[in-house]
């Protein structure tokens, strides 16, 4: 297993109100270690088939063999998108992806890794926190950024009709 580090730094203001930053405070009970992903739930903008579903992509599981059902994947929609609701608001400063490994490498290029407390748009319209470039087969990346107050991670394939295919989505708040 290859794990690649990136550091991306948005290239975004910060476009939530006072109101907001006053609910994402530093609490210390929410800087937490571990990967959130898991007691999360995930939805996506549609489900290829019953192998395909989105709490796939967070079962724990880095498992890239698609006919094992641990991946979720899209049908071949316009601009899909895969959320994880973490069910609470944590500071997010990592995000790794684990992509499909028996084909398909290059449905997961140009995903971009949205934050956020906002389900306008589905959540898709939150905070652009990094944009996935090639993972090969199988690999897992992780992308670091500076920490993204919110509840929802959305992952979108912007401008194009694609098969979202997540093995593996972990989410991460504070230090490693
Ligand atoms: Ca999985």
């Amino acid at each position: 297993m290859v794990i690649e580090v990136l550091v991306v730094q948005s290239s975004l203001g910060h476009p939530q109100g006072a109101a907001e930053h006053a609910v994402d405070g530093n609490r210390d009970s929410n800087y937490a270690k571990g990967n959130l992903a898991l007691g999360g739930k995930a939805v996506q903008s549609t489900t290829n088939s019953g192998l395909g579903v989105a709490q796939n992509a967070i079962d724990g599981n880095r498992q890239s063999i698609h006919a094992l059902g641990s991946c979720s994947v899209t049908n071949g929609d316009k601009d899909p998108w895969w959320r994880v609701d973490l069910l609470d608001v944590y500071r997010v400063t990592r995000v790794s992806i684990t992509n499909r490994g028996d084909c398909c490498e290059k449905r997961i290029e140009g995903i971009q890794i949205r934050i956020g407390n906002s389900l306008e748009n589905n959540g898709n319209n939150n905070q652009l926190a990094a944009t996935v470039g090639p993972i090969p087969l199988g690999d897992t990346k992780t992308f670091e950024f500076k920490p993204v107050s919110g509840r929802y991670i959305n992952l979108i394939v912007p401008g194009r009709n694609e098969y979202l295919t997540l093995c593996e989505v972990e989410v991460y708040a504070g230090e490693r």
